[in-house]
Formats: structure tokens, C-alpha cells, sequence
């Protein structure tokens, strides 16, 4: 009986991979690639990300092709407005940086912290080459500010990806350029 579960199991896991590998492929034309048992996307040639979820958190780890900002962004279940962005970088004097965003209008995104929410996206570590910049941060999956942020739930989500190609002079004046901007559809956590 045991077995007959463990094959059940094992039969399962492998549809719903099959699945999500399929949901990405047809939604958002990326392919999704195993690396140390982490979640990870290869949106284009300029840009890629990990994610991982431990407790209540789900860190991600962005590469990008680009010595100047890169950003990631959660949507709501439908529409381009509301987007929850984190934009991370580091200048060339070495000073890193990371805020939290809400764009009310796609690609136009504003300090929470400017409109009475909290940073909820937090830096483990940025890193820079001549020509790539690579960050890991992490939030909570559902976190305490929800006029600002979107809940990462099970199932789906749908994210923006997007990067700059310098580093912000005005963190509360930002745009998110169409050109290096995306929508990429991925399930972070197994329903
Ligand atoms: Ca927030
Ligand atoms: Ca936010």
C-alpha cells in the first residue's frame, strides 16, 4: 500500500512539474530550468531568476544584464495595475539599495514608504560585474502591507520583470522602460 502511495506520489509530482513547465513555456514563452533543486526562470538572454520558499518567506535571486537597476514585481491575479515592484542595485561607489514600490499605473512606480506603507522586501546580497548585476532578496508571502504589496498566493502569479540600464538618481522617480520590461507567469507555490 505504501508503495502503491509512493508511486501515486510520484506520478503526481510529475504531472504538476509537467504542468508548470508547460504554464510557463505557453504563457510567457520561458523556459524554466532545474538548478540545485531551486524554482528557476530564464526569462531572456538579459535577464533570469531563482526563487525558493522557507516558512512564510520566498526569496528570489535576480540576474540581469545590467550594471544599473534590476527590479521584480508581483501583479494581481488580473490587470497591469497595482503592481508590487522591489528595485535593488548598487552604485558604483559600492553602496547598495533596495526599496519597495507600488505602481497604481504599469511601469510608474511609487515608495510605499511614500504612501504610508513599510519596506517589505529585504537584501540578502548584490553583486556586480563589468556587465551583470546579480541580487537575492526576500518578503514575507503574504505581507502586513496590503494596500501596497500583492500576496505571492498558491497557485499562478504573475510577475513583472524588468531591469535598468543605470542606477536610479531619484528612488521615487523611476520608470520601468518597455523595452527591458515583462510579464512572466509562474507558479512560486504549489497549490
Ligand atoms: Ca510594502
Ligand atoms: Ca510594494
Amino acid at each position: 500500500m505504501e508503495e502503491l502511495e509512493l508511486i501515486y506520489g510520484a506520478i503526481s509530482r510529475f504531472w504538476k512539474n509537467i504542468l508548470s513547465f508547460l504554464a510557463i513555456c505557453c504563457i510567457a514563452g520561458a523556459v524554466p530550468v532545474s538548478n540545485d533543486g531551486k524554482n528557476s526562470v530564464i526569462v531572456n538572454d538579459q535577464y533570469q531568476f531563482e526563487w525558493s520558499v522557507s516558512g512564510e518567506d520566498i526569496y528570489f535571486t535576480v540576474t540581469a544584464q545590467t550594471t544599473g537597476f534590476v527590479a521584480l514585481g508581483v501583479l494581481p491575479e488580473t490587470g497591469m495595475e497595482d503592481e508590487d515592484v522591489c528595485i535593488v542595485g548598487i552604485y558604483p561607489d559600492g553602496t547598495v539599495y533596495i526599496n519597495d514600490y507600488h505602481a497604481h499605473e504599469p511601469s510608474i512606480p511609487h515608495l510605499d514608504v511614500e504612501e504610508g506603507g513599510t519596506e517589505d522586501w529585504l537584501l540578502v546580497d548584490v553583486s556586480e560585474t563589468e556587465t551583470a548585476t546579480t541580487a537575492t532578496f526576500y518578503r514575507k508571502l503574504v505581507t502586513a502591507d496590503p494596500l501596497n504589496d500583492q500576496p505571492i498566493l498558491p497557485g499562478v502569479a504573475r510577475l513583472v520583470w524588468s531591469y535598468g540600464e543605470a542606477d536610479p538618481t531619484d528612488f521615487d522617480n523611476i520608470i520601468l522602460q518597455r523595452e527591458t520590461t515583462g510579464v512572466v507567469e509562474v507558479v512560486l507555490v504549489e497549490p
